[in-house]
């Protein structure tokens, strides 16, 4: 891949001497999907996939962006400081929302750069490859704008420039996940107050795997939002009566004494989702504590069909996928993972059920689908930063 960038950078832009290298990881959610917008917990780890970017500063106010992952890549260039939402500039406008909410906050960012980037996230499979790209640039101007942010500030920026510029109502998980990513470890974070601690994934005798369905639905953005304001709406139901700030200040318990006060249906089911997947996520942390992956596991399929019948971001395909899972021996726990619509399941398979999960999965999601899944075995990186 690092072949590659410095080629298509020479070839683009000239000479690279001079250029820094940096890297972002994608993540995998294990538990806690759907929380983050609606004050819960999330329990993402970041991945040895991920983006490189080859940056080399310029004279001139002038930004260019090329992605060597497309065929015929062309470069994009904006000049700074007016910075807006251009659909033809797509992809690029994650990495120019973060410029954008740079200097909204302030920071000062006056001479241009040539950057150019390749990855190997598989984009709209539910790996944030969005997130990525957005927390690459963000390291990428902490570093050669010598500017003082932390990466949780990263994170932040990150969200906006897909809140606001890009119009994706997203959480803070996937940024905060491949911000503050640790190796061997998934994040154990509190959305309600972005408190944190990291949980080694540490499973004696099993491995996680990602099965991509190589399913997109078209208008996942606008689902999505639908999904939150649904979610948003039915805290505002219960709030007539409960002081609460969130749905996940809430137990399965208080939910249910008073599910009532949220009239419509559709919302009492994604408030439904929203706090029994927070609550289980605190549990399923508990359980991997314990060394109680079992539980784990559990814990995992019943977010798939809560996902799957309250939430309903999943389809068709992922369904089957995630049954045919099931159905294996040696497989602890299968889900739908990520934003959904699509996109990919995680699993924890024991290892000497490795291959033969790998076996049927693949023939037998072809055979009810027509689709060639791909799956990988998840290894749990660092967050993002420079690289060599
Ligand atoms: C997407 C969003 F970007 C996250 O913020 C999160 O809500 C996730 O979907 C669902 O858990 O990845």
């Amino acid at each position: 891949m690092k072949d590659k960038l410095y080629n298509g950078f020479k070839k683009h832009y000239g000479n690279p001497e001079g250029a820094e290298l940096f890297f972002s990881p994608g993540r995998v959610n294990l538990i806690g999907e759907h929380t983050d917008y609606n004050g819960g917990h999330v329990f993402p780890c970041a991945l040895t996939m991920g983006t490189y970017a080859l940056v080399k500063k310029r004279n001139d106010n002038k930004m260019n962006f090329i992605s060597l992952n497309f065929d015929n890549a062309m470069v994009t260039t904006v000049e700074l400081p007016e910075l807006s939402y251009l659909k033809k500039n797509g992809w690029a406008n994650y990495l120019i929302g973060v410029v954008w909410a740079f200097l909204g906050k302030g920071y000062k960012i006056e001479q241009g750069f040539d950057l150019a980037m390749i990855g190997n996230i598989p984009s709209g499979a539910g790996l944030s490859s969005s997130a990525s790209i957005e927390v690459l640039m963000g390291t990428v101007l902490k570093y050669m704008y010598n500017i003082d942010v932390d990466m949780v500030e990263i994170a932040k920026i990150g969200q906006i420039s897909e809140n606001q510029f890009n119009g994706m109502n997203c959480g803070i998980m996937d940024q905060f996940a491949v911000a503050m990513g640790k190796k061997d470890n998934a994040i154990f974070l509190d959305t309600a107050d972005l408190s944190y601690e990291y949980a080694p994934v540490k499973l004696k005798d099993a491995k996680v795997l990602i099965t991509n369905s190589h399913v997109k639905h078209s208008l996942v953005d606008s689902a999505y939002n639908d999904r939150r304001n649904e979610s948003t709406a039915a805290l505002k139901a219960l709030q007539t009566k409960l002081n609460i700030n969130a749905l996940g200040d809430l137990t399965e318990e208080e939910f249910e004494a008073n599910k009532e006060l949220i009239q419509d249906e559709i919302q009492r089911k994604r408030a439904k989702h929203a706090v029994y997947e927070n609550q289980r996520t605190i549990k399923a942390v508990a359980a991997l504590k314990n060394d109680d992956i079992e539980t784990f596991g559990k814990l995992m399929n019943a977010s798939h069909v809560s996902l799957r019948d309250d939430y309903e971001v999943s389809c068709a395909e992922v369904d089957k996928l995630v049954e045919i899972s099931w159905a294996i021996p040696g497989v602890i726990g299968s889900r739908i993972t990520g934003g959904g619509f699509g996109g990919c399941t995680v699993s924890i398979v024991k290892n000497d059920a490795v291959e033969n999960f790998k076996k049927e999965v693949l023939s037998k999601y072809k055979a009810a689908t027509g689709i060639d899944a791909e799956i990988y075995e998840a290894e749990i990186g660092d967050g993002a930063g420079r690289a060599e």
